[in-house]
């Protein structure tokens, strides 16, 4: 029994160590050094280079290093009869709500355009919104979404959200399912994608759900870049349907320096750093998912493959 760790950034040598030393004895190898293939049994991987999964003969668990896995389903050349896990956190979940109020308070206190007026010399002061002015709609009620959710409702904001299956929330409206997403958006002023990437939320950040939000919205993608339809958000801003956007998330990362989000005035980028997996906190999951590998335990954690998240 072995880990293999694959991951393209700079990352991989804070990985591989964080886990060996985590467990006496366990034996972790970086994809990028010579290692023995068939002893990998389990693969911690984030944005693996597609094809590199297929070439364990023995794996038996793909632990993806983040919560999100739509990388994952992208490789069509994965083993796909092995389960999949993924990060559960506390300190994912509340870096991401604290992303989030930040990007809001922000908002709502025109930091952001303060700062572009600072850089033209340009005192003008302006109209801002108070907290109780504003309704935040989440479209995702999990881990991440249903924390940031809570957190808001704790700062006194109006707070909605949908989902997938119903849920309650204390202070919280809930709405689910498509027929749950008109009434949803119609009173949605400041609108927070915390979706996974699936073949069912895909574009659906697009011309005909953001033109449903009120006019002066703002919207929050904190997600992935694939559920934006990126020209659909430029059209709205432009037309002032929209007052602004705050992306952490692209469709290529990093943005290619072309992209016309770079120098769009209403448009507040983050280099997708929401919220990222810390080693010291996430490891003790991923170990204890390697134990139970070992005595064929049911793992934690675990993603349905036919949802896709
Ligand atoms: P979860 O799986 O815990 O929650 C997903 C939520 O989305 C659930 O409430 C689910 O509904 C809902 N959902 C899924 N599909 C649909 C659908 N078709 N219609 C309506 N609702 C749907 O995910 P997490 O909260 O852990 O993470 C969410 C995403 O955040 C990740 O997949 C990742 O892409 C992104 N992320 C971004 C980071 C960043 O730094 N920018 C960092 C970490 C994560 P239900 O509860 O009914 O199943
Ligand atoms: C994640 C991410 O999914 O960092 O954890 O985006």
């Amino acid at each position: 029994m072995a880990i293999v760790v694959i991951r393209q950034d700079d990352r991989i040598d804070l990985w591989k160590n964080a886990l060996q030393n985590a467990h006496n004895g366990i034996k972790v190898y970086s994809f990028l050094e010579d290692h023995p293939k068939e002893d990998i049994t389990m693969a911690v991987i984030w944005k693996h280079p597609k094809g590199s999964l297929a070439k364990y003969p023995n794996l038996q668990c793909i632990a993806s290093a983040g919560a999100g896995v739509d990388y994952i389903f992208e490789d069509d050349t994965r083993p796909k009869n092995i389960p999949i896990t993924r990060i559960v956190d506390p300190y994912l979940a509340s870096d991401m709500s604290e992303h989030v109020l930040a990007v809001i308070l922000a908002h709502l206190k025109n930091l952001n355009s303060y700062k572009l007026d600072q850089m033209a010399n340009v005192w003008v002061p302006k109209d801002y919104l108070r907290i109780k002015d504003v309704t935040v709609g989440i479209l995702g009620l999990g881990e991440l979404g249903a924390l940031t959710a809570r957190d808001l409702v704790s700062f006194n904001f109006n707070v909605q959200g949908w989902s997938r299956s119903k849920k309650e929330i204390e202070g919280v409206k809930t709405f689910y399912g498509p027929q749950g997403q008109q009434d949803f958006l119609s009173a949605t002023d400041i609108l927070v994608c915390l979706l996974p990437l699936t073949p069912a939320t895909k574009g659906i950040l697009n011309k005909e759900l953001l033109s449903q939000l009120p006019k002066n919205a703002f919207v929050i993608n904190v997600a992935r870049g694939g559920h934006l339809v990126d020209e659909d958000l430029i059209a709205l801003l432009d037309s002032d349907h929209l007052s602004g956007a705050c992306l952490d998330v692209y469709h290529t990362e990093p943005l290619p320096a072309t992209h016309p989000f770079w120098n769009h005035r209403k448009v507040h980028m983050t280099p997708h750093y929401a919220s990222v997996s810390d080693t010291n906190s996430v490891i003790p999951q991923i170990i204890e998912n390697y134990n139970r590998l070992g005595s064929a335990e049911k793992l934690q954690n675990l993603v349905d493959s036919d949802k896709g998240y």
